[in-house]
């Protein structure tokens, strides 16, 4: 089992194809653990993209990723990290597999309607910039508690 963390991005949120995604994902066996919709905050979008800092697109990226609502959420499957990298296809839409999540909705390299973490050690860290451990269950809330 293995967990990756995704975000549906600002420009598939504006098209309406939220439940085509997360049905997408569902269909190839891949079960949502944590999600919600949300605006990031410039600082959140920054930490998740951190590795990217310093390239010259790292200011659009932020301000695109910060232009409206997304969803971000927690997959959980056999080989999620590379399952959901080969459902999404290539960051390029023009090079995306057919029948992939980026051949049908991207709009271009930069408007790519989702992310997806490349790495089981990436997918730790972007998920713990916007979910808290208990939202992953990593922490099972006091039932007692006042
Ligand atoms: P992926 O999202 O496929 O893992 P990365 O990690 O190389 O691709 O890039 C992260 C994000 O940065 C992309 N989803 C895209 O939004 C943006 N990006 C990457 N390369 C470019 C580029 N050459 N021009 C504009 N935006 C880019």
């Amino acid at each position: 089992m293995q967990r990756t963390f995704s975000i549906i991005k600002p420009d598939a949120v504006r098209k309406n194809v939220i439940g085509d995604i997360l049905g997408r994902v569902e269909r190839i066996g891949l079960r949502i653990v944590a999600m919600r919709k949300m605006r990031l905050t410039r600082a959140e979008a920054e930490a998740i993209y951190a590795v990217h800092k310093g390239r010259p697109f790292f200011g659009d990226l932020i301000d695109f990723m910060t232009s409206g609502p997304v969803v971000v959420s927690v997959f959980e499957g056999k080989n999620a990290v590379a399952a959901y990298r080969e459902l999404m296809g290539a960051t390029d839409p023009a090079k995306a597999a057919p029948g992939s999540i980026r051949a049908d909705h991207a709009e271009s390299t930069s408007r790519n309607a989702v992310h997806g973490s490349d790495s089981v050690e990436s997918a730790r860290y972007e998920m713990g910039c916007v979910f808290t451990p208990e939202d992953l269950g990593l922490v099972v809330p006091d039932q007692h508690a006042a």
